[in-house]
């Protein structure tokens, strides 16, 4: 494989009030077991590519720009363990209406670059340990709530020291006429 191919994912990047909340998460967590997630590397993701070739790099750009999503908030209430993969991880009881369909309408456009839709359900999660120790379901007392204004196309480099992932490029959500950022002055 040419060494210009890069893996690639389109995630959710949390700004960085939203990244301490999360990385604040691991503490809740059996502690000195499995692979902690670094605090730098925290991100929700919305599409995994693989490891793609130059010539599809510019088709995955232009079908990032003309994905048409809305901005929403996040709302990560709870901690839970997959134990296929054995990860832990933080995530919402409900999937906001515009998450799904930014994900649905990600994926449509990125068929044009022949990726293959993805069959299986989407579950939004932010992996917080891989190779984690069982643990239970743990309902967060004070939920986190997670201002999305974008999304990223993100380049993995696992191996070596962490952090592991870069954000390559970034696109806006529309804030569109319902949303109020409160204590911003900017409302409808
Ligand atoms: O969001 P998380 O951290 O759960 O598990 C990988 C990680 O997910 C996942 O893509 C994210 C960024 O690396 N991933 C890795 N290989 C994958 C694959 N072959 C994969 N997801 C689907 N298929």
């Amino acid at each position: 494989m040419s060494s210009k191919h890069r893996r690639l994912f389109f995630a959710l990047w949390p700004d960085e009030k939203t990244r301490r909340e999360l990385a604040a998460l691991q503490t809740l967590l059996p502690q000195g077991q499995g692979r902690w997630v670094h605090g730098a590397d925290l991100h929700l993701t919305l599409q995994f590519l693989g490891q793609v070739a130059p010539d599809r790099q510019a088709c995955i750009s232009r079908a990032a720009a003309d994905v048409e999503g809305q901005a929403f908030e996040l709302c990560i209430t709870h901690l839970d363990f997959w134990s296929r993969p054995r990860v832990a991880w933080a995530g919402p009881d409900q999937v906001p209406e515009a998450l799904s369909r930014l994900v649905a309408d990600q994926g449509g456009h990125l068929e044009s670059c022949g990726f293959p839709r993805e069959s299986r359900t989407y579950r939004p999660h932010v992996t917080l340990v891989r190779k984690a120790p069982p643990s239970g379901v743990i309902a967060l007392e004070k939920p986190i709530t997670w201002p999305v204004e974008d999304f990223v196309l993100v380049e993995s480099r696992p191996g070596g020291e962490p952090p592991w992932y870069r954000v390559v490029e970034r696109w806006p959500l529309d804030a569109g006429p319902e949303m109020t950022f409160s204590g911003q002055g900017l409302t409808s």
